[in-house]
């Protein structure tokens, strides 16, 4: 069968579920396509701080009530090290913080909100790759055993970084800049209660530790392993001590495990991020690695600034704006790159027992702690590189 739609949008992420809400308050038609199930994509553990331009977005676009009544708001986070918690104040430092709320949670609002406006999302529909031409786009995809076309005027792949969309754009002539790193993050949900009231990123010597939370019973917590490392490898006996260590918190309660997973980190960036009718968004054209907290955050800035572009498109036929979307979203992207980069070399053990980088890592967290210029350097960047001056046009 062929289906019809004005945008049709591969993907039911942060990017693909947010762009949808967006043009339907435009009033544009979209249908999106999602090859898991509403349960599984609404369970799936991932990101939890939303910069300060991306939580007014979410509000201002409409979806932001339960953010505001379950969310954590911010007001910086604290850097350990060499035994001492140091607390960064962003709020002092650039009059604004950010709100931690879990990337999960930000789906459901955006699955209810698209749902109950009538809104088309089609859960367990694959997309198998995407044909253009100068009218518009087809999708190729299969739900329920079946093979569907769906004809729209644009396609945006929104499909994260194994989707068709990436393949597609790299087939036709994109370039790419990667970047893999030595480490890997073990990352955990454990209901125990947090050991501080704000986010602790910790360097220690024997390797990087992160301390989120989702609630006042429900922990976030990550570590630093080898690039290889295997859930094998690391047994809860293992986990649980070496997190009490890095983060200097020997009272660290052990509580259920509610999800445990080894997650790569890499950078990536595509250049264009469109070819004619097909556009791609958030990871499908970008990843950053998890240490800036930056990901979500551009996948929310992305179908931001093309959603006005379509709008535009609609009211007016001019293709301006949407010829300009790649432009209009690199320079805060390679901003994002560099931050996401910079905090993940500034707390990440690169070499064990290379006691000269362990001084070069003191040395470089005692300035940030020390000096609000750097301090203020490092907030500017936390609450704002993804987002700042993206604004809500529709
Ligand atoms: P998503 O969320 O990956 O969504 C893509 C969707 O497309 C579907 N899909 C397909 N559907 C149909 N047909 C196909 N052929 C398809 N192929 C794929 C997938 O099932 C999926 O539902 O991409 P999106 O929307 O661009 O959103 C990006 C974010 O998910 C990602 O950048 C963040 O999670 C990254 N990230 C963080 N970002 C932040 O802003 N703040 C954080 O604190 C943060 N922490 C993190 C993170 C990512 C992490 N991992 C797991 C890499 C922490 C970690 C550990
Ligand atoms: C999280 O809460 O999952 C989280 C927080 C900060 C990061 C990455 C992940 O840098």
């Amino acid at each position: 069968m062929t289906f019809r739609t004005s945008v049709g949008i591969i993907g039911a992420g942060p990017a693909g579920l947010f762009l949808s809400h967006l043009l339907h308050r435009a009033g544009i038609e979209s249908v999106v396509l999602e090859n898991r199930s509403r349960d599984y994509v609404e369970r799936r553990v991932r990101a939890g701080v939303l910069e300060h331009a991306a939580a007014g977005l979410l509000r201002d676009s409409g979806v932001g009530s339960r953010m505001d009544q379950e969310g954590l708001p911010h007001r910086g986070v604290y850097l350990q090290f060499d035994g001492s918690r140091h607390h960064l104040d962003f709020v002092r430092l650039t009059g604004r913080g950010i709100v931690v709320y879990g990337q999960q949670e930000v789906v459901k609002d955006l699955i209810d909100a698209r749902l109950a406006a009538g809104g088309e999302i089609l859960f367990e529909a694959e997309a198998q790759g995407v044909e253009v031409d100068r009218e518009g786009a087809t999708v190729t995809f299969t739900h329920g055993g079946a093979e569907e076309h769906l004809d729209c005027d644009y396609c945006v792949a929104c499909d994260g970084a194994h989707g068709v969309g990436r393949k597609a754009l790299l087939a036709r002539g994109a370039r790419s800049y990667e970047r893999e790193y030595p480490h890997a993050w073990l990352g955990l949900l454990a209901r125990t209660p947090p050991i501080a009231d704000e986010l602790v990123y910790a360097y220690h010597e024997r390797g990087f530790a992160l301390h989120s939370m989702r609630s006042p019973d429900v922990s976030r917590l990550y570590l630093q392993v080898g690039r290889d490392a295997t859930l094998d490898e690391w047994p809860l006996d293992r986990i649980w001590p070496e997190l009490r260590a890095r983060l200097g918190e020997p009272d660290l309660r052990e509580g259920e495990v509610l999800e445990l997973g080894i997650s790569q980190m890499s950078s990536f960036v595509m250049e264009p991020m469109q070819d004619g009718h097909l556009l791609v968004a958030g990871d499908a054209a970008h990843i950053v690695p998890p240490t800036g907290a930056k990901g979500m955050n551009l996948a929310i800035a992305d179908v931001t600034v093309l959603a006005g572009a379509l709008a535009d498109w609609y009211r007016t036929g001019s293709t301006k704006r949407l010829d300009s979307y790649t432009a209009d979203c690199l320079q805060r992207l390679w901003r994002a790159e560099y931050f996401s980069t910079f905090m993940t070399q500034l707390l990440h053990r690169q070499s064990p027992g290379d006691m000269f980088e362990h001084h070069l890592h003191l040395a470089q967290l005692s300035h940030v702690t020390s000096s609000d210029a750097a301090a203020t350097a490092l907030a500017e960047n936390y609450t704002g590189a993804a987002t700042e001056g993206v604004t809500l046009e529709v």
